[in-house]
């Protein structure tokens, strides 16, 4: 099969102007944003000369349907609140030219898919959650985004476009393209990376309640200051891990709303994310252990109160050995000596994918490990030398 690189990039870049930041080549796409919907619609007539049949799933993920069984590939293209212009666009639009190439060579049939919220907005790669079944489409309806808009009520906005969940058994396997996001092939100068697993994740938001009061009168001593408790817990958690975690753990608070969060006001509220990440499930389960426990005893000893929100988590994934044995011997005819092994730190929708279907992942270098950051980018050569070793192990599996 004979991928055209000049149609992927023109694709590429096509897609990066919905949302374009204005940044170098950075995107504001968020899921369900008009720049999101009105990409989603554009790769639906993409998709549709493609000869693909286009289904719109009820979360807003977009479908281009080969007839018959056939080889599912994709990621998603909204992005994150500042988010760069490959993460999750490379692997729709490589999937993209993989389905053309293909039926210009007669062969195999290749469905396409963008899953919608992958980036989070609402959960963690939402869309893909509730297709997988790792999340209940009733229990994503009701998350919130940070200014309180509901997952229903955000789907809504796409709901006159919306047809029937599609049946995955149609699909025979999923591979899904993405860059690293990380900085080892970069460092390294390899080309592709064929991902052996994917972390776990667990998310959730803690809330500290106070006393809102005065900032000039109160004195130190009386003050219930719910900041001061997200300092003292953000501190304590960093001391507790240290016996618990490995240099691949990470742990991350993100996202911090503080109550009335002005100069002169002792704050009497604060909402935080607390997300952390590892390759082993028992290790998530000590950790959590850890931040319950400090959480509790630092708003006992404050005079606060704890609230632990809802938990969202996906398990750690193993890749599927067939389709990562495929993508090895690519690779290896691809790009000979530049190509590595590796796990992957960064969720992806095959995570969710894999409760239905066999899934393997390759990655493309990411310059200076950036992504989540408008200066996200990779060189084009390497884009291209990714797509052509998909579609070589594309190409491999047809029966
Ligand atoms: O956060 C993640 O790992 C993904 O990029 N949403
Ligand atoms: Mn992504
Ligand atoms: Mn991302």
């Amino acid at each position: 099969m004979d991928v055209n690189a000049e149609r992927f990039l023109k694709d590429l870049h096509d897609l990066r102007s919905f949302g374009a930041s204005g940044v170098v080549k950075g995107v504001v796409r968020p899921a369900y944003s008009d720049a999101d919907i009105a990409a989603r619609q554009w790769l639906a007539g993409r998709m549709e000369e493609a000869g693909l049949t286009v289904r719109i799933d009820p979360v807003g993920s977009v479908w281009g349907l080969a007839e018959g069984p056939s080889i599912l590939l994709g990621s998603h293209s909204d992005s994150q609140p500042e988010g760069g212009w490959l993460d999750g666009a490379l692997g729709v639009i490589a999937a993209l030219e993989i389905a053309r190439a293909a039926q210009e060579a007669g062969g195999p049939a290749v469905s396409v898919v963008s899953f919608q919220d992958e980036e989070g907005r609402f959960g963690v790669t939402t869309g893909s959650a509730v297709w997988g079944g790792n999340l209940e489409l009733a229990k994503a309806d009701g998350l919130m985004d940070r200014d309180g808009i509901t997952f229903g009520a955000a789907r809504a906005k796409m709901a006159d476009l919306a047809g029937e969940f599609v049946d995955p058994t149609r699909f025979t396997g999923f591979i899904e393209m993405h860059i690293e996001q990380g900085p080892w092939l970069d460092q390294a100068g390899q080309a592709v990376g064929v991902v052996t697993d994917i972390v776990g994740i667990r998310d959730m938001k803690i809330t500290f309640r106070g006393e809102q009061n005065h900032a000039g009168t109160t004195p130190m001593h009386l003050r219930r200051d719910a900041f001061q408790g997200l300092n003292a817990f953000a501190t304590r958690i960093n001391e507790d891990f240290r016996n618990v975690v490995t240099p691949q753990t990470v742990w991350t608070i993100g996202h911090v709303s503080l109550h009335p969060n002005a100069s002169s006001i002792v704050p009497g509220r604060v909402t935080f994310s607390m997300q952390w990440r590892d390759g082993d499930a028992d290790r998530l389960a000590r950790m959590e252990a850890i931040i319950r426990t400090a959480a509790q005893e630092i708003a006992d000893s404050r005079g606060l109160e704890v609230e632990f929100g809802p938990m969202l988590g996906l398990e750690p994934v193993a890749m599927d050995n067939v389709l990562r044995a495929a993508l090895a011997k690519s690779a290896a005819t691809v790009a000979p000596g530049k190509w590595r092994e590796m796990p992957s730190g960064a969720l992806h929708d095959a995570t969710n994918v894999a409760r239905h279907l066999p899934v393997a992942m390759l990655f493309v270098p990411s310059i200076n490990g950036i992504s989540h950051d408008f200066a996200e980018d990779t060189d084009e050569a390497d884009l291209v030398t990714g797509l052509k070793v998909l579609a070589g192990a594309v190409a491999s599996l047809r029966p």
